[in-house]
């Protein structure tokens, strides 16, 4: 039987499992990559392994996430992973060089590699031919000691592209376009692998906008061939010699064939506040817009920001509208400045941005109350930008900017064809790495810079027999790593677990921590209840870490996602899914709930049954681990058992 490319790529690095859809298998990781905001815990982490050095063949640390440096914290943070990384031979990407998942798009993918990265936009390298994934950091830690990462063996979807993009198009539509067929949810352990002529019509930065917002529906990853355009990007980054082409074989199998034909893609929208909840931008047109935010690494290309630069050039910002713009990175940042386009953007009246997350995260450019607004990345979670209140709609960069100099949402298919702006790729990019610290061999003697922000790892105690406590909190579906562990103004508290868990659900229940810390210190249990999806979106192990130093023992949903399922039990906690769904209305918050001989009941079998001592019942759940995963629970988490 043929291979798809995802089947190609793994069994390439497989360490060990059957590569059969649906078992648990551990793959070797070639490169990894981590950002400030997670990279801190991933490195705090490396080093209580004892390990000398990294034992990849790549490893970047990133700073991105947090720049604003407001205070110490995030600047001692920086400190510290510059240490780190000379000391272990890890690449140091500098604040100001650009947003992780551009940086090694440009500057260290290489395809048919396998990457896992500490964000959950990882799979960006997807559009390179990588098969990249998102993790928690403990994962990336112990793949950066050259040890195995596990997942299960994905389904493959095949999405078949065929066509080209109309004008006024952008590869943003089309995975907006699929977010309206797939979904946030129920689309965990799927690989989404491209294929088709229409494959060729698409550029690397546009494949990898595709790919970066696979994290969008929950799936491992997403992957693209790697052809005759991947080969120029890399000629063009100066990387000719890392070419390596990669298709699908003819009579591969899939899971399922969705196709696309993109002459009949249109530009979409997503509403507040989901990703998924997507409509044509006609049905918009009209609606006035407050602010207007380009960039973040789903849309800060050389190529989507050149095109912005077209529409703005000769224009003026709408008087309504506050516009902001911050190159995908530092290559992108002096491209743009010698081609005329940064002129153009501040001509017209926009704020030009750092290069890093920034707005994306929450991290300054807060909206005013219930304002409309309009922005090019990839999450429109509720609060994510700062304003509870306002509403976030993403678009692509042409639809953005559009909204920007008319004051509201123009349909691009009303404009003129004429007017649309042509941009090529160069036949060469600017190629400056003095932002990126190579590590010295052999390894220099390096002191770690630890200020007083960095705190202690914090450590679980073994799982016992027997657990009795109290639901502390009972949400809904879909409910996002945002919601359980919130970024923006608290991201300086990453590497102080101790001060971040006082923001454990924070928008959702702002007493959760206390009443926690007291059953903790009583000796007794919190429970989670939630409904589908529960831990979609990011990457951030703190929205396990910080729920365990809280006492959280286990979480009782409907259902998970994957990154975020690999790190409760890293940290010790017991994911658990009712068996029925309609059990999920026979607890409440509050209630009273034992689970007696966890240990055995884990072992003889894949159903726990836990009591309601309050409603005086029992309930089934299902215990979603694989033995491995058993293990490292009852070890009380990931490095205790190691
Ligand atoms: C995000 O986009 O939500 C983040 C911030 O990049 C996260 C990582 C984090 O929380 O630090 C992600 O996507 O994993
Ligand atoms: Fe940064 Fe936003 Fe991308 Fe996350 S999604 S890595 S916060 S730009």
């Amino acid at each position: 039987m043929g291979k798809s490319i995802t089947y190609k790529v793994l069994e390439k690095h497989l360490s060990c499992g059957k590569l059969v859809a649906g078992q648990e298998i551990g793959i070797k990781i070639d490169q990894t990559l981590t950002q400030d905001a997670t990279g801190t815990m991933a490195y705090l982490q490396f080093e209580s392994m004892g390990l000398d050095r990294v034992k990849t063949e790549t490893s970047v640390s990133y700073i991105d996430h947090n720049t604003i440096q407001q205070g110490y914290e995030n600047a001692d943070d920086h400190k510290y992973l510059q240490t780190v990384a000379a000391k272990y031979g890890i690449y140091f990407s500098r604040a100001g060089n650009g947003i992780c998942h551009q940086v090694h798009l440009e500057r260290f993918s290489v395809p048919a590699k396998t990457l896992l990265g500490s964000d959950s936009h990882t799979p960006t390298c997807g559009g390179m031919g990588m098969i990249a994934i998102g993790a928690g950091g403990l994962d990336v830690a112990v793949a950066m000691g050259g040890g195995i990462f596990y997942l299960i063996a994905p389904q493959v979807i095949k999405v078949e592209l065929t066509g080209k993009l109309r004008e006024w198009v952008s590869a943003k539509d089309v995975i907006l376009h699929l977010l309206g067929i797939l979904s946030t949810k129920g689309n965990v352990n799927k690989v989404i692998e491209y294929a088709g002529d229409g494959v060729e019509t698409l550029s690397i930065p546009q494949r990898a906008t595709i790919t970066n917002m696979g994290a969008e529906m929950g799936v491992t990853t997403s992957i693209f061939p790697s052809d005759r355009i991947t080969q120029q990007f890399l000629t063009a980054q100066g990387r000719d010699h890392q070419w390596v082409g990669l298709c699908a074989d003819e009579s591969a199998q899939y899971c399922k064939v969705i196709k696309i034909d993109l002459a009949q893609v249109m530009p979409m929208v997503a509403l507040p506040n989901s990703p998924a909840n997507v409509v044509c931008v006609r049905e918009l047109a009209g609606k006035k817009v407050d602010q207007v935010q380009i960039g973040s690494c789903t849309n800060s290309s050389l190529r989507d920001l050149m095109i912005v630069g077209k529409i703005l050039e000769g224009k003026k910002v709408h008087p309504r509208v506050s516009l902001s713009i911050a190159p995908g990175s530092r290559q992108v940042f002096s491209m743009i400045s010698k081609n005329g386009t940064l002129s153009s953007m501040i001509d017209a009246g926009a704020r030009i941005m750092e290069s890093t997350c920034g707005f994306c995260i929450g991290n300054g450019q807060a909206p005013q109350t219930q304002a409309v607004s309009v922005r090019t990345n990839n999450r429109n979670f509720s609060g994510r930008c700062g304003t509870e209140s306002a509403g976030v709609y993403l678009v692509s960069p042409q639809t953005a900017a559009l909204a920007a100099i008319a004051g509201e949402f123009i349909d691009p298919f009303s404009m003129k064809k004429e007017v649309f702006p042509r941009v090529d790729l160069p036949q060469s990019f600017d190629i400056d790495d003095s932002m990126i610290i190579v590590p010295l061999e052999p390894l220099p003697q390096v002191e770690v810079f630890r200020g007083p922000n960095i705190g202690s790892l914090p450590v679980n105690t073994f799982l016992s027999e027997e657990l009795f406590g109290e639901v502390v909190i009972k949400v809904g579906d879909k409910i996002t790593t945002d919601h359980i562990m919130p970024a923006g103004q608290r991201l300086k508290y990453r590497s102080n677990i101790k001060k971040y868990s006082e923001y454990v659900f924070e928008n959702i229940d702002s007493d959760f921590w206390r009443k926690a810390l007291k059953l903790r210190d009583d000796k007794k249990s919190v429970f989670i209840v939630a409904g589908a999806s529960y831990g979609q979106g990011s990457s951030r192990e703190h929205a396990a870490v910080c729920p365990m130093y809280l006492g959280v023992k286990a979480v009782l949903a409907k259902s998970f996602e994957r990154i975020h399922v690999a790190n409760l039990v890293n940290f010790g906690i017991l994911p658990l899914v009712f068996d029925k769904e309609e059990d999920y209305d026979k607890i409440a918050q509050n209630d009273h709930i034992q689970i007696k001989d966890i240990i055995s009941q884990m072992a003889n079998s894949d159903t726990i049954v836990i009591s309601n001592q309050t409603k005086n019942i029992e309930i089934k759940m299902k215990g979603i681990m694989s033995p491995r995963q058993k293990e490292i629970v009852k070890a009380g988490g990931l490095l205790n058992s190691l």
